[in-house]
């Protein structure tokens, strides 16, 4: 359904297809206002929250691919991990003292944020490096409705 053979992808009711993450993200929080997952166009907020799902689409998302490409030859794998190193770096910093992001309201930068950042336990990024950013991931992870996303995506680990 997404010609750029990529997700996400999300088709909407009158049949058309909308991509780009920060795309998606942006449209769905704006159906709901109530909500507050993205604040009012036009208001300064709002751009800190573009700001963030634009640095993490460009510099963190993108740099986890040669990770999961077994295709991908090591020394291209070692330069990306050092990348996102320096941004986990930045990273952890800003959000030292911090609930999340912008301050103590979650929005989808952070849901898109916890997305990419849980990735590391994946390809062997132990977290542990950034404390603010792993009680991030853990933070965002305990909120029931991730919890719900996860279970219904398979994505928890079962009970032994
Ligand atoms: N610019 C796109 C990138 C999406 C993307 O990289 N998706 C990956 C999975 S995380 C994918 O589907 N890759 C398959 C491919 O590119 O062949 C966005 O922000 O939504």
């Amino acid at each position: 359904m997404n010609s750029k053979g990529a997700v996400p992808a999300l088709r909407l009711d009158d049949g058309q297809v909308l991509t780009e993450g920060p795309a998606i993200l942006q449209y769905l929080a704006d159906q709901k206002p109530e909500s507050k997952l993205v604040p009012r166009a036009g208001t300064l907020e709002r751009y800190r929250v573009l700001e963030w799902l634009n640095f993490i689409t460009s510099e963190v998302h993108k740099s986890f691919s040669p990770l999961f490409n077994p295709a991908a030859d090591p020394k291209v794998k070692e330069y990306t991990t050092q990348n996102l190193e320096k941004r986990f770096d930045w990273i952890n910093k800003q959000l030292a003292g911090k609930q999340y992001l912008t301050g103590d309201q979650f929005t989808i930068a952070d849901a898109y944020l916890f997305v990419v950042t849980n990735w590391s336990n994946f390809v062997g990024i132990d977290l542990g490096r950034w404390p603010a950013l792993k009680a991030f991931v853990e933070r965002v992870a305990a909120r029931p409705k991730v919890q719900e996303a996860l279970a219904a995506e398979g994505l928890l680990k079962k009970e032994a």
